[in-house]
């Protein structure tokens, strides 16, 4: 599988206190497509991860992070005249602060396209942050989702406000009725196409032959198309995993990561490929890390096979 999309060298506070006074900052990695691909290979589905970073430490030390999950990196480009994003958690609750305009993934285009390695892959990801970087991004998000492809096309919308202003959000409904599987989150599509129902969204998006609606800690809906019959099957909804959350942010990446993963493996009913998804979230809601290791393999088993009131 390969994943396609910014990543940034990531800052969150080593001290308590207002940001004004914290000194001493922790620095991470923070990207929602390569978060995808390090959960993925944690999942054990062979990932790969593009993009372009700025030839300094911290695109190394990007590169290094995503690579250390067993990540194939080799696709990822180093601009020398452009730096590595940076992205900061000022403090717990606050947005996030992002420092990536003219950064080297920003500069991506459709000229990305002709070096994608996708000779046997069988899943593109991609999110909705690529498309608002840069024209170039969007570019890139356009012809790629327009390529005769073998393989499929996954998008998750991932409104990131900040990132909006000036650009047309239009273009988000534009990609994912191109794409084959669409994540969203309920809170996202009422802000973004103003409605959050399953079935409202789906009637705003029926293209796609996947689409899965993240109803936050309630869990999240299933609504597929029989290709046998071209009609869409009766929702399935799946309860989250009550978990302690430390916080939030990567969740959704990881609940696609589990998801996608469980869907290509093939044989898994929809229970529980959502199921697969909300492990994997719970994993990652349990640190203050964007990426972490997937729940041990017992918890895993005992959970996927448990019935929805163990969940509830
Ligand atoms: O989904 C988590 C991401 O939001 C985070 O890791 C950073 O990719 C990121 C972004 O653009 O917000």
């Amino acid at each position: 599988m390969l994943c396609l999309g910014e990543s940034m060298a990531l800052f969150v506070p080593a001290q308590d206190g207002p940001p004004e006074s914290v000194r001493t900052w922790s620095r991470t990695v923070g990207g929602a497509e390569s978060n995808v691909a390090c959960h993925l290979a944690g999942l054990g589905v062979p990932s790969a991860w593009v993009s372009a970073v700025g030839d300094d430490a911290f695109g190394r030390a990007v590169t290094a992070f995503v690579g250390g999950y067993g990540v194939d990196v080799s696709g990822v480009l180093v601009d020398p005249d452009r730096p590595t994003g940076l992205y900061v958690k000022e403090s717990d609750g606050s947005p996030v602060r992002y420092y990536r305009r003219g950064s080297a993934a920003s500069a991506l285009g459709p000229d990305l396209l002709p070096k994608l390695p996708l000779d046997g892959v069988r899943l593109v990801h991609t999110s909705g942050i690529t498309p608002a970087l840069s024209d170039s991004c969007l570019a890139l998000m356009r012809e790629l989702f327009a390529l005769p492809r073998t393989h499929l096309l996954s998008f998750d919308l991932n409104w990131r406000p900040a990132l909006w202003p000036g650009r047309d959000p239009d273009v988000l409904r534009e990609l994912a009725a191109a794409a084959d599987i669409v994540l969203v989150g309920a809170d996202e599509a009422a802000t973004v196409w103003g409605t959050d129902g399953p079935a409202a969204i789906r009637a705003l998006l029926p293209e796609p032959a996947t689409l899965v609606v993240k109803q936050a800690a309630d869990g999240a809906t299933l609504i597929e198309r029989d290709p046998a019959t071209g009609e869409d099957r009766p929702e399935v909804f799946t309860p989250a995993l009550r978990v302690d959350v430390v916080e939030e942010v990567g969740a959704g990446d990881a609940f696609a990561a589990g998801f996608l993963a469980a869907t290509l493996h093939g044989t898994a009913g929809p229970g529980h490929r959502l199921r697969a998804g909300h492990l994997q979230a719970a994993a990652v809601l349990r640190t203050r890390d964007d990426v972490c290791g997937p729940l041990p393999a017992d918890t895993v088993e005992r959970l996927l096979a448990a019935d929805d009131a163990q969940w509830a």
